[in-house]
């Protein structure tokens, strides 16, 4: 059996995702916190060894280490255990649930009446900070500082925000016409699918959004995936508040 570590942090929606598909699995893993708000254990040597863009999750299958959140749940799926590969849709609903701009929903309440979010605005400071402090670091650290300084932009554009608030709608609006004729997102089986729309459906009821899916086929979906074991195994956060995330 091999050992499995992931590297990740609580309220990340890419690790609950690759908790979820670890414990839908049915694998027993190692949890290895990496704080990236308040310490940002993500930049430090070793972390940036394993993985060189500096973000969770991490999986470590004994000497291997795979990085980005849709190989590391393939990679999950190719293990022993239940299957979760669903149908000819899976992939595309994993592509399409993760490129939701998930930080742009988190800040978008958290903007000062000039439109800058004091704790993005930090967050490049600290980034010019560690360029400095750490060189070795400088095309990793630019490519973050250009990230930040795009969404500065974007959180200062009302518009670009709506639109990213209509993608997350549109989102649960094809999930509740797909959920009328199925029982789970790619078929009648769970699948890495339900991992990704289960996360990303949790993250949107603590924006206070789940008036999106009250009426729709949606509502017992999601009723259905909290009550299996993995909702809460895998540590899914669907309550409290944005701060906490
Ligand atoms: N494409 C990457 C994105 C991972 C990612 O952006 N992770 C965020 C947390 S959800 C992170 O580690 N952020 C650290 C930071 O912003 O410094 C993946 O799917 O693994």
């Amino acid at each position: 059996m091999d050992d499995l570590v992931l590297y990740d942090h609580a309220g990340s929606i890419c690790s609950q995702m690759a908790r979820l598909a670890l414990v839908e699995k049915e694998l027993r893993f190692t949890r290895h916190q990496i704080d990236i708000m308040e310490t940002n254990q993500q930049f430090e040597p070793w972390y940036v060894a394993l993985n060189p863009k500096a973000v969770v999750p991490t999986l470590k299958i004994s000497e291997r280490v795979v990085t980005d959140t849709l190989c590391i749940v393939n990679t999950v799926q190719d293990m022993p255990g239940p299957d979760l590969s669903g149908d000819s849709t899976t992939q595309s609903w994993l592509k399409d649930i993760m490129a939701l701009h998930y930080g742009v929903l988190l800040y978008r309440n958290r903007l000062d009446p000039n439109g800058t979010a004091r704790q993005i605005v930090a967050r490049g400071h600290f980034l010019e900070d560690l360029l400095h402090r750490r060189p070795d670091l400088a095309a990793l650290i630019e490519t973050r500082l250009e990230g930040n300084r795009r969404f500065q932009a974007l959180l200062a554009d009302p518009e670009g925000i709506e639109r990213h608030v209509a993608s997350a709608r549109n989102l649960v609006d094809r999930l509740a016409g797909t959920l009328k004729t199925r029982s789970y997102v790619a078929g009648e089986t769970y699948s890495l699918a339900d991992c990704f729309a289960t996360a990303a459906l949790a993250r949107f009821k603590i924006h206070g959004f789940s008036g999106w899916w009250a009426d729709t086929s949606v509502a017992d979906y999601y009723a259905r995936m909290k009550q299996r074991p993995s909702f809460a195994e895998a540590q899914v956060i669907d309550s409290g508040t944005e701060r906490d995330l």
